[in-house]
């Protein structure tokens, strides 16, 4: 037992997750991390004296189990999702944009739904959604992408009127390009073809990131931070950067 304000983090095996659940236990939060892979969750759980819970949220089963884990819940961050692939629309990958889908979407859609009700009874819930300048405009290849993030976007946005009058304050952050390993997972493990979409400019890390969504947490409850854009200075949309050499 701990009289530490629960905090549920998905996708907290690495990048933005991992930080963002040491920045909120370094607020002083109780983390609940949820994630794929247990051994990288557990090290982290260790090291912020939290608790690791196995979670795939592509997984009806999986956030069932996962959600019935949590007894408290006062913060979620839905954080869980990813890309795959950079496909114009014209050669799209069904099983691509499924996975999207499912992950980005339907994820975040279960995870939120199983905790609203712990949410509520907390008496101070917070929903952070990490959605994406996906979630804002358009871009070349991105469709399966962009539109996974703008449908999860809009779950989120449609919870700030249907929560209306309910003690749960709702904060979607948007960042641009963020150094992790999602530029590695949309492209299959293919190294270079990840590095190259940092080069020339200083990304945002993942504590970049983390950062805002402590800061969000933080605030007094009668305060909502509705919507954070965040893009490294070299970056002014989604296709246009500005790199050195
Ligand atoms: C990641 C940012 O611009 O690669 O969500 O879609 S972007």
């Amino acid at each position: 037992m701990t009289d530490r304000p629960t905090a549920v983090v998905t996708g907290a095996s690495s990048g933005i997750g991992a930080a963002t659940a040491r920045a909120l236990a370094a607020e002083g939060f109780h983390v609940v991390l949820g994630a794929r892979r247990m051994e990288l969750l557990e090290q982290i759980a260790t090291e912020i004296d939290g608790t690791a819970l196995p979670l795939d949220v592509t997984d009806a089963d999986s956030v069932e189990a996962f959600v019935a884990a949590i007894s408290t819940c006062r913060l979620l961050v839905n954080n869980a999702g990813g890309a795959k692939g950079l496909e114009p629309v014209a050669t799209a990958d069904e099983d691509a944009w499924r996975w999207m889908w499912e992950a980005n979407v339907l994820g975040t859609l279960r995870v939120t739904k199983g905790l609203l009700p712990k949410l509520i009874e907390s008496g101070d819930g917070h929903i952070v959604t990490m959605t994406s300048i996906a979630a804002l405009e358009p871009y070349d290849g991105g469709a399966g992408y962009t539109g996974a993030k703008h449908a999860e976007a809009m779950i989120h946005r449609t919870l700030r009127g249907e929560l209306l009058g309910q003690p749960v304050r709702l904060t979607e952050l948007a960042p641009g390009m963020v150094k992790t390993e999602f530029s590695l997972v949309r492209f299959g493990g293919d190294q270079d073809k990840a590095d190259a979409v940092y080069q020339g400019l200083t990304p945002l890390t993942a504590a970049d990131v983390a950062d805002a969504v402590a800061w969000a947490a933080t605030r007094p409850s009668h305060v909502n931070i509705d919507l954070i854009v965040l893009k490294p200075r070299d970056q002014a949309s989604a296709m246009r950067a500005h790199r050195q050499g």
